[in-house]
């Protein structure tokens, strides 16, 4: 693994614009975007691919062209016995569903905060997102994903980008991939700020789709729109419910945060057991729009028992990620949540990533601490969090690098330090 971290910090960061810790598991350096964590694999994927030939590693482009009759699954997918799913995907909790429409800003108000406080996620109804547009824009990702593997792959090795617009795509399995180690391909679309975001949406549709297609474009403008609406109503309510400005956190994630829809695909799997469509993660974002289709199988922790989110026709899932966590004074609950794999049905699930603008110093205001409830964390800004988590889940080796509350842990005060 030396090897390859060697490979990778002198010769593969470099390429990437990014400055890395001198020494492992130490935050510092520099990461040209916020998402850089999420793009850099791509990069470097080229390297470990051949790395892994070189030893007669399996390496697998897409799983979704292995899954056809095929009984046991590649070696490169098993998960360590530890982390397999140890509840049944429809072991349904009973995780908060929240109307939308609710008149009386108060209750609402109540209920959101409640459950980002107990649970860090819970599930919106009337929400106004399009989910008839939603699932017509899923059908087109479907026939993206159904493409030839190599067709895929090139977009893997070569994200596209025209200005600060970027799609690529995921789904190579090795090792040390972050999202796409486990029973899953993903599509992203990256929009690094919101100003002429229908232009910049038009632009991802054609990276994807050079003939043109409509119906992504045009879904996907809307959906855009819709989310967006969306999650600053959340944040809103949020803010209003620590007694804050509604705009504290929306202001800081629009309009120059930037933002990304990534669609993940589960193919079915012949042994679900065995693996994960995600490992257990935390996000390290502000907050998450989810849409899971029926296939179901998203799971969140509460007190360390897992549950199931129950998927719901017209719902949609918010997942409180780190920033909002650490932001917040840990008031509200960043959700630990995985993703498992069943044996009948592919899945479709699309997260809409909100992220705040990079200079965000994420001090919780004074009026979140108190004697209970002193100052968890150390100053720092959403890019200081980016660099150390980036740092970090380069040099550790899955798992615990994808909890991003574990690594935080240099900036959790200690208790000598933590005054009201
Ligand atoms: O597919 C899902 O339900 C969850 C995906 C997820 O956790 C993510 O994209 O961060
Ligand atoms: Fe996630």
């Amino acid at each position: 693994m030396l090897e390859l971290t060697n490979t990778w910090r002198n010769r593969i960061a470099p390429l990437a614009g990014l400055e890395l810790a001198a020494e492992p598991g130490t935050a510092g350096g520099d990461v040209s975007h916020p998402s850089a964590f999420l793009i850099i694999p791509s990069v470097r994927r080229d390297e470990i691919r051949e790395i892994m030939v070189a030893r007669g590693e399996e390496v697998i482009s897409s799983i979704l062209e292995l899954t056809d009759g095929m009984e046991e699954i590649p070696s490169s997918h098993l998960v360590p016995s530890e982390l397999r799913p140890t509840t049944k995907l429809d072991d349904w909790g009973p995780i908060p569903v929240i109307d939308m429409s609710l008149k009386d800003r108060n209750v609402l108000k109540k209920l959101v905060g409640d459950a980002a406080r107990d649970w860090g996620v819970f599930q919106v109804i009337n929400h106004n997102v399009s989910i008839p547009e939603l699932l017509s824009v899923g059908e087109e990702v479907k026939l993206f994903f159904h493409r030839p593997c190599e067709n895929k792959v090139k977009l893997e090795l070569e994200p596209l980008k025209i200005l600060d617009t970027e799609v690529y795509y995921t789904g190579d399995n090795t090792k040390e991939d972050l999202h796409s180690l486990y029973w899953a391909e993903s599509l992203v679309c990256l929009w690094k700020s919101w100003s002429k975001i229908t232009e910049k949406v038009t632009r991802s549709s054609d990276l994807i789709f050079p003939g043109g297609n409509e119906a992504f474009r045009s879904g996907t403008n809307e959906i855009v729109m819709g989310c967006r609406i969306l999650t600053v109503e959340v944040l809103h309510l949020l803010a209003e419910y620590l007694g804050l400005e509604a705009g504290f956190f929306s202001d800081h994630c629009f309009p120059e945060g930037s933002s990304l829809f990534r669609w993940n695909y589960y193919p079915s799997c012949p042994r679900p057991n065995e693996t994960l469509g995600a490992i257990a993660h935390t996000d390290p974002n502000l907050l998450t729009v989810l849409y899971q289709d029926e296939a179901g199988g998203l799971q969140v922790k509460k007190n360390d028992v897992w549950y199931g989110v129950q998927p719901m026709t017209e719902a949609l899932i918010i997942n409180i990620g780190d920033c909002l966590h650490i932001f917040s004074n840990a008031i509200f609950h960043s959700v630990v949540h995985q993703v498992l794999v069943n044996e009948k049905a592919h899945r479709l699930s699309l997260a809409a990533i909100y992220y705040l603008e990079q200079q965000t110093d994420m001090t919780a205001p004074d009026s979140l601490v108190t004697e209970k409830r002193p100052r968890m964390f150390k100053s720092l800004s959403a890019h200081d969090y980016w660099t150390m988590i980036f740092n970090e889940r380069r040099e550790h080796k899955f798992p615990k690098s994808l909890n991003g509350l574990e690594a935080l842990r240099d900036f959790i005060r200690r208790p000598q330090e933590q005054t009201a």
